[in-house]
């Protein structure tokens, strides 16, 4: 299940530009489909599978209330604009200096929010596991090893001042590198790519860490699901790898 879930993730985009393009005859549902190119994707897991690191109610806001929203509002700024709306997430927000004024801020937050959590949900898991083959090997020449990955992760995201993400961003190459951003902003806008990122806005953690960030960047390592990491790396350095 997991696997679908994320094969379905890295076709997402294309698959609903394709729809997109191919119109109603695709489905009864066609226009419909057209209005709301981007979906919700279902969390992979229970939101209770991630306690103690994350707690199910968190969980639950987090993806039917916070992600949610963000599609909705994706979604109501491209409504007219046919063009954006049938182009993939990752493309759109590599371009958001070409799209009109007047829904650039809104698709620059709502496109960020949507393409930072359907990745967020996706790295996560009960799994565990450890970084193994091309991605330990990659973690160990360019980030200096797990445990300092988890260290320099940390104290990025504890910097971080108000809302935003921390990411190991990744290159076609296979090259990793930390970069933090503000708000639901992500290396994707600079034609980058994630291999994983945590999110540090208050919604994320507060219900069972309030104040205390570094707690929760500390316990979030535990549901790192590093087949999923793996299965991204490998996606990326195949130039497979979308959102
Ligand atoms: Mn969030």
């Amino acid at each position: 299940m997991l696997s679908i879930g994320r094969r379905t993730l890295l076709q997402g985009a294309a698959a609903a530009a394709l729809s997109t393009m191919a119109g109603p005859s695709l489905s009864t549902a066609g226009a419909a489909d057209a209005a709301s190119p981007f979906k919700l994707p279902p969390l992979p897991y229970a939101f209770g599978a991630l306690e103690p690191s994350i707690d199910a109610m968190t969980m639950e806001l987090h993806h039917d209330k916070h992600h949610a929203a963000y599609v909705k509002k994706l979604n109501e700024a491209v409504k007219d604009q046919p063009k954006v709306a049938a182009m993939p997430l990752e493309e759109i927000l590599s371009r958001l200096s070409e799209l009109p004024e007047d829904i650039r801020t809104t698709v620059r937050n709502n496109g960020g929010g949507h393409a930072n959590h359907s990745m967020f949900w996706q790295v996560m898991g009960k799994g565990g596991g450890a970084p193994e083959g091309d991605l330990k090997a990659a973690i160990d020449s360019d980030l200096g090893g797990l445990d300092k990955l988890k260290e320099d992760f940390n104290a990025l995201g504890g910097k971080v001042f108000g809302s935003g993400w921390v990411f190991v961003a990744v290159t076609p190459q296979g090259k990793l590198s930390l970069v933090s951003k503000p708000n639901q902003d992500t290396p994707l806008m600079e034609g980058g790519r994630v291999l994983l990122g945590n999110d540090v806005w208050e919604h994320a953690y507060y219900l069972k860490y309030q104040n205390r960030r570094p707690e929760y960047l500390e316990a979030w390592w535990e549901v790192v699901d590093w087949k999923a990491v793996g299965e991204r790396y490998a996606a990326a350095k195949a130039g497979a790898l979308t959102i």
